[in-house]
């Protein structure tokens, strides 16, 4: 098995080819962008190995794969290498069938794109508020923007009246915002959630959903590893 937990670095070998019936994610076990795609092989009980990468020291073999140098990346027993985190998630809801994610109606399909470009304005925010922070920065005007784009979220989901932002059911979008809201109180942030009162329930709901608890983190150890990330050295196998 090529699994590894502890990330490889510049020097490692080269994993051998991904065993027939599995696909290989190649990941940052801390990464929200990868996480979307955990979580995707998680719902969808894909059989997947995993190999985590030292992201501030990675192996040329991995920049071979994916010259963005950026996880997650997939990659299937016959060499084809996937990445982009939508894009993983968009091409294992294609090729396994079972438990299908995205909608086949090609309106609501593109109301989960539109829904996923509405949620890439607020990430930025996440990465924004704690560096300004740490550099000692006023953090009022950055945190009353993220409010406001939290509340236009809120605010969609209400309009919808549904339990999860594709409908009753979870469904490709709700794993596709989920790792943010996941580390939001780790990140300093939970107050950004001021007067959201939908995006709230649907949070609870979505701590129950066994993707998210099949792959999720204790706090502790979000919190050890923000630190050494904060500190610019990033323990990439904190809590191993
Ligand atoms: N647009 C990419 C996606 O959606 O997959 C973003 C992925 C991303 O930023 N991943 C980070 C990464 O690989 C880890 S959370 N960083 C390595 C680097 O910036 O060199």
């Amino acid at each position: 098995m090529a699994s590894s937990e502890k990330c490889l670095g510049k020097g490692s070998s080269p994993p051998g080819p991904v065993p027939k019936g599995c696909v290989r994610l190649y990941s940052m076990r801390f990464c929200p962008f990868a996480h979307r795609t955990r979580l995707v092989l998680h719902a969808k009980g894909i059989k997947h190995d995993t190999i985590n990468i030292n992201l501030k020291d990675k192996p040329d073999w991995f920049l071979e794969k994916n010259p963005f140098g950026l996880v997650p990346v997939l990659e299937t027993p016959e060499g084809q290498v996937i990445y982009e985190s939508p894009i993983t998630c968009d091409y294992l809801d294609e090729v396994y069938a079972e438990k299908k994610l995205l909608p086949a109606d090609p309106f609501e399909k593109a109301q989960q794109k539109i829904l996923l470009e509405q949620f890439s304005k607020v990430t930025p925010y996440f990465y924004k508020i704690p560096m300004a922070r740490q550099n000692g920065e006023d953090t009022s005007k950055l945190e009353e923007e993220m409010k406001e784009k939290l509340k236009s979220l809120n605010e969609t989901l209400a309009r919808k009246k549904t339990k999860f932002f594709g409908g009753d059911s979870i469904t490709m979008i709700d794993y596709m915002i989920w790792p943010w809201f996941e580390r939001i109180e780790i990140y300093g942030l939970e107050h950004c959630m001021g007067g959201t009162a939908e995006l709230k329930k649907w949070k609870e709901r979505m701590l129950e959903d066994p993707a998210v608890k099949a792959t999720m983190f204790p706090s502790e150890v979000y919190k050890g590893f923000y630190k050494t990330y904060a500190e610019g050295k990033p323990d990439y196998d904190y809590g191993l």
